[in-house]
């Protein structure tokens, strides 16, 4: 049997993919990472019969494997064979203390070689496709979205920030994968991931602004200087903070890729006179920017795509990212730094980065620096200057229909505020579309889990103008997806009960009819139609 993945936006379309991945990822990877989410299960189920709560290092772990199999993540067989082999081992550990033991083939397959792995592969394949499709869909839901959370909790722990009730979810809800469930049940786990998300963000929020404080309005540089630099891109602030006191005074300037733009928006990296800018745009143009940056590239997290020779050897992986060939840096030692003196060294090598373009990108706009400004923009609603704010958070992708997204925040009128988060971001944040009384009309809060700041801002405006409900706000949602944080994203906002979302480019691949219409019934969610209807519709409220 072959290769089988239809998690992300890109999924071959009617099939999945079943010979290699649109993302790059080849047959023996997805296998691997297969093996590894069963492994995962293999651990929740152990786990689940413990006395007592979770533990933290069971918690941190399902962050970590589930993390690896994220799109564009991790490519490396020997990286996620090494997850697998750890992920085992914990769950050994566990079961050896039980005086019952687990009767399920998750909980007592064992195995240690690559080849068993995928041997593995084959078989627990056929078993999670054989099922009723529906339930299948309910289940890739509730998995992709805990794929999505176990990402935003492992930067909550990397900064040292846990929720117990958070890790006892993920022993819940990856148990309940393994049994047979009804279709209410699998329902009901669909809502409580969302829940389960809302917390997350709100976990992961408390981390970044209680360590490198609150976001604020921030112009940010996209032109380049004459020094060597290093560029750092994926989600990993630690990483960062780690990169720019290690390159202080050595004449190495840092900038950053895609997702760690909102990195400058914090007081804490804004002392660093040497972190100059970001360099390029969204993660899918990475093969043609990361070639002309010149210098070594660190990717601390997803999206990595297929790596080019010409940057090959600059290019490094760190955390839970990783690709065959490239130098993998180790994790930091309790209480201590990673160790980036390689690409500090190398840097030193390198000449400038070529320039791209030579403007500015503002963003900073996070609920606490938006409801700075709440006096503001609630005169400027009640004045009618703003009709209307559209979130247009998210992913970025490859496909040209993504192109709507540019189009639909050039066609909006200019009563319109756009709040967004993510990478989405990058198909309109250089667009000149002007303030409104002095507020911008594109509102970057941050990275796609800052789209909890969005949902933040809304509940404050609901608040502010004393409504009962978050859909009677003068806001939509036109949405772009690609990879399962985003799936996370879209349950949170489910689960605070916004209603009439629009999903695109296209609806995910994996939700079965059935399913995709429970979405639209309870929540209204929509697939983006044409730029002139859907805007037509936005400005009416629909
Ligand atoms: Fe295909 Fe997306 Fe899976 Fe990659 S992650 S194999 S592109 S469905
Ligand atoms: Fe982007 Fe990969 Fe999803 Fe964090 S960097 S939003 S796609």
């Amino acid at each position: 049997m072959g290769m089988y993945c239809n998690q992300c936006q890109e999924s071959v379309h009617g099939s999945g993919c079943i010979v290699r991945g649109v993302c790059g990822k080849d047959d023996m990877t997805a296998k691997l990472q297969d093996v590894l989410v069963y492994a995962t299960e293999g651990l929740a189920l152990a786990a689940e019969q413990q006395q007592g709560s979770v533990s933290r290092n069971v918690g941190q772990l399902i962050s970590e494997s589930l993390f690896v199999t994220v799109t564009n993540t991790n490519f490396d067989e020997d990286a996620i064979v090494a997850q697998i082999r750890k992920t085992l081992a914990l769950r050994d550990e566990l079961k050896a203390t039980l005086a019952v033991q687990p009767d399920h083939d998750v909980a007592c397959w064992t195995g240690s070689s690559k080849d068993e792995f995928l041997a593995k592969a084959e078989t627990s394949g056929l078993e999670s496709l054989s099922e009723n499709e529906d339930l299948q869909s309910l289940k890739s839901l509730v998995l992709f979205g805990i794929k999505g959370l176990a990402a935003y909790t492992d930067h909550a722990a990397v900064l040292g920030y846990h929720d117990d009730e958070i890790y006892a979810f993920y022993v819940k809800g990856l148990a309940a994968l393994t049994k047979e469930l009804t279709a209410d049940e699998l329902t009901a786990l669909v809502l409580e991931t969302g829940g389960v998300a809302v917390k997350a963000m709100a976990l992961l929020d408390k981390a970044n602004t209680e360590t490198y404080g609150q976001p604020e309005i921030t112009t940010v540089k996209t032109g380049v200087g004459k020094n060597p630099g290093i560029l750092i891109s994926g989600h990993d602030l630690r990483d960062l903070e780690d990169l720019l006191k290690q390159t202080e005074g050595t004449g190495v300037d840092v900038y950053t890729h895609c997702e760690m733009l909102p990195a400058h928006y914090y007081p804490a990296f804004k002392k660093y006179s040497h972190f100059v800018g970001n360099y390029g745009g969204s993660w899918w143009s990475q093969d043609r920017e990361f070639e002309t940056f010149n210098g070594p590239i660190l990717m601390t997290t997803n999206c990595i795509v297929p790596v080019r020779e010409s940057y090959r050897n600059r290019m490094f992986t760190t955390g839970m990212a990783g690709y065959p060939g490239l130098k993998h840096i180790a994790a930091r030692p309790e209480g201590g730094q990673k160790d980036f003196s390689a690409l500090v060294e190398l840097a030193k090598s390198c000449p400038a980065p070529k320039e791209l373009e030579n403007g500015t990108i503002t963003g900073g706009f996070a609920h606490n620096q938006v409801i700075a400004l709440a006096d503001k923009v609630v005169a400027a609603v009640k004045s009618g200057a703003i009709k209307r704010f559209v979130v247009m958070a998210g992913c970025d992708g490859r496909h040209k229909s993504r192109q709507y997204y540019t189009d639909v925040a050039a066609a909006l009128p200019d009563n319109t505020v756009i709040l967004t988060a993510g990478c989405a971001k990058y198909r309109y944040n250089k667009l000149e579309l002007g303030d409104i009384g002095g507020i911008p009309r594109v509102l970057d809060a941050g990275q796609c889990n800052d789209s909890y700041s969005l949902a933040v801002i809304a509940l404050k405006l609901k608040e502010v103008f004393e409504l009962d409900d978050i859909n009677d706000l003068p806001i939509s949602f036109d949405i772009a997806w690609y990879e399962q944080k985003a799936v996370t994203v879209l349950l949170a906002l489910l689960f605070l009960g916004v209603k009439g979302i629009r999903l695109g480019p296209t609806l995910p691949e994996f939700l079965t009819p059935n399913v995709a219409a429970v979405l639209v019934e309870k929540f209204g969610i929509k697939p983006i139609g044409t730029v002139a209807a859907d805007v037509e519709a936005m400005m009416a409220g629909a």
